[in-house]
């Protein structure tokens, strides 16, 4: 799916869009059900791929119901060939072309697994804090929600525009309980933020800019996320990074 002009200004204005109902449910139930047997310890989880526990559970705050109310996120399904298909979706992909070119590489995935009953909250921040190459308008991050993402359940929060603010300070953020690897921006001005609720198979596609970051999910269901980054072939960095273990090619 090209995606139009209109659509593309608006990502190039806003540093998000929203691509309704792309992803089939056929193909989100293929990767809730792996998702949920890998956390379930029923297969092995493949190379390079990692579950990472809520802080809450690791800290024993919380007795996890099921290992799924423990997992906070699956890291690296590089090698997963039933998760790795969202990587390869047309549609998906043809929209990301729009905006980044034709010859792309994934740099990260990840599937969000916001539990109920835990704090799960993302502090909000800019995701090029996370990646060594640039430019920034050649990455692109996708998002798409397995299950209904709603402020209820916590869903991305937006600050639209922001995405032309350069990159900015990122603190760890003195909450009780904060996840490894979450970082902050301080002091930040709320006014403008925006919650993008989203639907299964909902995608938004954002800037690596973009100041964006999801609250607790005070709902009684999960929310869920499927999501990759991906760059072009003309972005430079830090080394070869088209060698790096977890970035792959994609056709
Ligand atoms: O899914 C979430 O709650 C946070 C995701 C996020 O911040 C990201 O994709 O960069």
């Amino acid at each position: 799916m090209r995606l139009s002009s209109q659509q593309q200004e608006q990502y190039i204005e806003q540093g998000y869009l929203v691509l309704p109902g792309l992803i089939e449910e056929a193909a989100l139930k293929r990767y809730n059900d792996r998702f949920e047997s890998l956390v379930r310890g029923e297969q092995a989880l493949p190379p390079g791929m990692k579950l990472m526990q809520d802080v809450m559970v690791v800290k024993g705050a919380v007795q996890p119901a099921s290992e799924l109310h423990a997992v906070n996120k699956l890291l690296c399904f590089e090698e997963d060939e039933v998760l790795f298909d969202f990587a390869q979706h047309p549609g998906l992909m043809s929209a990301v072309r729009s905006l980044i070119g034709e010859e792309i590489y994934s740099l990260s995935s990840n599937i969000f697994n916001k539990p109920p009953g835990v704090d799960g909250k993302h502090p909000m921040h800019q995701d090029l804090r996370y990646f060594k190459i640039g430019p920034a308008d050649k990455i692109v991050g996708v998002w798409t929600a397995m299950f209904p993402a709603t402020r209820e359940s916590g869903c991305l929060a937006v600050i639209p525009g922001s995405h032309t603010r350069g990159m900015l300070e990122h603190e760890s953020p003195d909450w009780e309980f904060v996840n490894h690897g979450f970082f902050g921006i301080e002091d930040l001005d709320l006014s403008q933020r925006q919650h993008v609720e989203l639907q299964p198979g909902d995608t938004l596609l954002f800037h690596p800019l973009l100041i964006h970051g999801s609250g607790t999910n005070t709902s009684d269901h999960f929310r869920r996320a499927i999501s990759i980054h991906c760059a072009s072939a003309e972005c430079a960095g830090e080394g070869d990074w088209k060698s790096n273990r977890f970035t792959r090619r994609l056709p």
